[in-house]
């Protein structure tokens, strides 16, 4: 059952239904707009009262968050996880208790799948193989197709299900490529700071990159930062092509500037979709396991300031 207990209620409010939402962290505009999507979603006007945790983009602190809201009583725990691996013990504590799990955002590897409801988020492979292709076909556009192409890769968090998948996907088209040579790849924790630091650091290694992937637009900043730093250019007029993942506002401003090639988009608004498996679950009803959620490229040739104006987040 799914413990209508109400406990973790200290307002009385015991039709409430009580979600606890284990959230990453604050490392990004992505996850900035998916905590505001939760927190406007989970409100006492639409019957829901939530309690959010940020974990700091760490694993131990996600567990503690999760031992809290069993210990609280919630009827339904979201996480996102920070990795892929490590829940089955938090997961069963979960399930001992009755409480459902929902995972969004970001997957878990876990060998017994009935330790959670279902997931819904983006579908990182392929928003790998998307900026994979995109390139392919950029370089062709520029008559660029058999020649040396060097590319550094800044990673997501290693571990995360958007690090994992979006490596994979952009390495499956890379394969297809002889002529294109992948440099290194290191992390930059999704965060603007670190992927300035990972870009400068490449940016002294090595002096012919051609192609920059940041896994995430932030990281994408901080290596625009870090090239014009050390004199060089970006984007479609300049030396060195950057695409990066999620397509948030600031990325369609960076390409509308002429600093970013292209932004693969990845949907943050996922609290109404959440939102929704929690009242089909309500109701007795069945949900899919996987949900993936349609998603888009965005790059220079298109009119992205009629696009932007149109954007949530
Ligand atoms: O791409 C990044 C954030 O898990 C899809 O996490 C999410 C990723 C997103 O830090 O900006």
């Amino acid at each position: 059952d799914n413990g209508d207990s109400g406990d973790a209620s200290d307002s009385g409010d015991s039709d409430l239904i009580t979600v606890g939402y284990a959230q990453v962290g604050a490392e990004s505009d992505w996850r900035t707009a998916n905590t505001e999507s939760f927190k406007s979603t989970f409100t006492k006007e639409n019957g829901y009262e939530l309690i959010f945790d940020d974990a700091q983009q760490k694993q131990e602190n996600q567990i503690k968050a999760i031992r809290s809201f069993i210990q609280q009583g919630v009827d339904y725990i979201v996480v996102a996880p920070v990795v892929e691996t490590g829940w089955e013990t938090v997961l069963e504590e979960a399930k001992a208790e009755g409480i459902p799990v929902i995972l969004s955002d970001r997957q878990m590897d876990v060998s017994d799948e009935s330790l959670y409801e279902c997931w819904v988020g983006g579908n990182f492979i392929k928003e790998g193989e998307d900026g994979g292709h995109w390139l392919e076909d950029y370089l062709k556009e520029k008559g660029m197709d058999g020649e040396e192409i060097n590319m550094v890769t800044l990673q997501g968090t290693i571990g995360a299900s958007a690090q994992v998948g979006r490596t994979e996907g952009f390495a499956n088209v890379l394969a297809e490529n002889d002529n294109w040579n992948m440099l290194e790849l290191q992390t930059g924790e999704f965060t603007q700071a670190k992927g300035q630091e990972v870009m400068e650091s490449f940016l002294k290694k090595y002096d012919d990159i051609d192609v920059v992937i940041a896994e995430n637009d932030n990281m994408a900043f901080g290596a625009i930062d870090a090239i014009k730093a050390a004199g060089k250019t970006c984007g479609p007029d300049g030396d060195i092509t950057i695409i990066s993942f999620d397509a948030v506002k600031a990325a369609f401003d960076a390409m509308i500037a002429g600093d970013l090639n292209c932004a693969v988009e990845c949907n943050p608004l996922h609290g109404p979709r959440v939102a929704e498996i929690i009242q089909k679950l309500e109701a007795g009803e069945e949900v899919d396991k996987i949900q993936y959620v349609d998603e888009e490229l965005f790059d220079t040739s298109m009119d992205l300031e009629e696009i932007v104006k149109t954007r949530a987040y």
